[in-house]
């Protein structure tokens, strides 16, 4: 059997015919762009965006230059700096074709737990006109009841300290702006990728709560000089399994340490707003607006939303994919209802978009079989996800007299979840949450105070105290505990209680 070939630069000429390679001279791209947080999602997004830019127009000073953060991400960049930082995107259509294609527009990575000033001083050069974010809902930093910044994050408290050794991205940007300022640069844009409702808003909001305690003085010049465009980001991008990087070997004879695999739907919803210059991205197929807010929420409570509802019911019923919750006709229409009759019904109209299609084609979406979307990845840290996602949607129809009951058996179900930690067969649940502790200790109360869960204040906020919702919510979770079999109450939600 011939070898396999590996990816890497010098082998590109060889692996053109067999899929879609960069066109443009990789030795003439600048980093334009530093991108902390170089996850699956990073690189089915901006990362192909400006692949496809460079394939297409002159863009070269538009590079990306990678950073990691903590010590998990040196698996990343070491397999990155192996294949001269090229990697596969996988695009897995519903019909079971599938497109391959090497990115290019990545051209290094850093790592800044080890050395951070390396890293500093790169965002500080000339060269270097956006930092890009995807550090997580969490990444930010804030209660989400309060939306106040943490300071008692111990990241955050060493950075504080130590202003020229930081470890988290505050501390990071902070040191560059700083650096920039003296030497009379001007400052970069900070560009969140992140699914936070204004998201580049919230970005500002606790840049500056940081920048204050550390220097008052650059906290001004940082909110007067960097722009900090919100934006809706979109495309759903699985875990990469061993069996993606098996189907390169043995279908192409490529070898990929760690491709991306992604559906072929992809949506960027950006405003104008960059204080240093920007891609032209609208060329391929971004969305450059004014006003972004109407796209975020839709997104964030349809399609986030909804993984959160299958994610969190599917878990107990022992689904594992969201293709798998939505062959099951009871999720499907269970999905379905709850973005009618309560995610809809308090979103703001969207120019341009018919929310019907829209719905339509999330579950489409969510149906593709060949993206086996992990329902542990879903609901991975839904503490910073629910709040945003689906504790807000119940809010909104608490204040104006709507439907709350699809959404709070989802909050029902989140504790038996917390609580047990297995789903209704007893099948032990892998849950990734930094509040896992927390919230598995609240979760216990419930036989004896049924309100108990809600005392997570961070996440649920006063929840508790409106009477609609702690009737509601009790004769759920009091129904659930008495038997787990989570598809009986979805049902009863559906057809109304007996
Ligand atoms: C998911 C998102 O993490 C989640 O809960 O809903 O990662 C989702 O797949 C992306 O936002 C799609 O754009």
């Amino acid at each position: 059997m011939k070898d396999s070939i590996a990816l890497k630069q010098k082998n590109l000429p060889q692996l053109a015919d067999k899929l879609a390679c960069p066109t443009y001279d990789r030795s003439q791209v600048k980093a334009g762009i530093i991108h902390i947080g170089v996850g699956g999602f990073h690189r089915s997004h901006q990362a192909y965006y400006t692949d496809c830019l460079m394939n297409e127009t002159d863009a070269n000073e538009w590079g990306i230059c990678g950073v990691g953060l903590r010590d998990a991400d040196r698996k990343i960049g070491d397999i990155l700096a192996k294949q001269d930082y090229l990697y596969t995107l996988i695009v897995k259509h519903p019909d079971g074709s599938i497109e391959n294609r090497i990115i290019g527009s990545i051209i290094d990575f850093m790592l800044g737990c080890d050395d951070p000033l390396p890293v500093i001083d790169r965002m500080a050069q000339a060269s270097t006109k956006i930092v890009s974010l995807t550090i997580t809902e969490g990444g930010y930093n804030f209660n989400p009841a309060t939306g106040e910044f943490d300071f008692k994050n111990p990241g955050v408290k060493h950075d504080l300290a130590n202003p020229n050794h930081p470890q988290t991205a505050f501390g990071f940007l902070t040191a560059a702006l700083k650096q920039r300022r003296a030497a009379g640069l001007p400052a970069f844009t900070i560009q969140s990728c992140d699914n936070i409702q204004h998201n580049g808003d919230m970005a500002r909001k606790v840049l500056l709560a940081f920048a204050r305690q550390q220097d008052a003085e650059l906290a001004e010049w940082i909110a007067s000089e960097v722009r900090f465009p919100n934006a809706m980001v979109d495309r759903i991008t699985p875990v990469t399994t061993p069996a993606d990087i098996q189907y390169l070997d043995t279908e192409l004879g490529l070898k990929d340490e760690w491709p991306v695999t992604c559906e072929p739907f992809i949506q960027w919803v950006i405003e104008d707003n960059f204080s240093n210059g920007r891609p032209n991205w609208e060329s391929v197929g971004a969305q450059f607006v004014p006003d972004v807010s109407p796209y975020e929420t839709m997104k964030l409570r349809l399609l986030n939303a909804g993984h959160s509802v299958l994610g969190l019911l599917g878990s107990l019923h022992g689904h594992h994919t969201i293709d798998g919750c939505i062959a099951d006709t009871l999720f499907a229409t269970y999905l379905r209802r709850f973005m009618d009759f309560e995610a809809t019904p308090v979103l703001d109209p969207v120019a341009g978009i018919d929310l019907d299609n829209y719905k339509d084609c999330l579950i489409e979406r969510f149906g593709n079989p060949n993206i086996k979307d992990n329902l542990a990845r879903i609901c991975l840290e839904s503490s910073s996800k629910l709040p945003k996602f689906l504790i807000a949607t119940i809010k909104e129809n608490l204040a104006s007299g709507g439907s709350i009951e699809y959404a709070t058996l989802v909050i029902a179900a989140w504790c038996y979840y917390s609580d047990k930690g297995t789903n209704q067969k007893g099948e032990p649940l892998e849950i990734i949450d930094e509040m896992k502790t927390e919230l598995h200790k609240a979760a216990t109360g419930t036989p004896g105070t049924p309100l108990s869960f809600l005392k997570v204040k961070a996440v649920f906020g006063d929840l508790a105290r409106d009477k609609t919702f702690a009737k509601t919510y009790t004769s759920m979770v009091q129904a659930l505990y008495e038997n787990p079999r989570i598809a009986q109450h979805m049902q009863a939600v559906l057809f109304g209680r007996q």
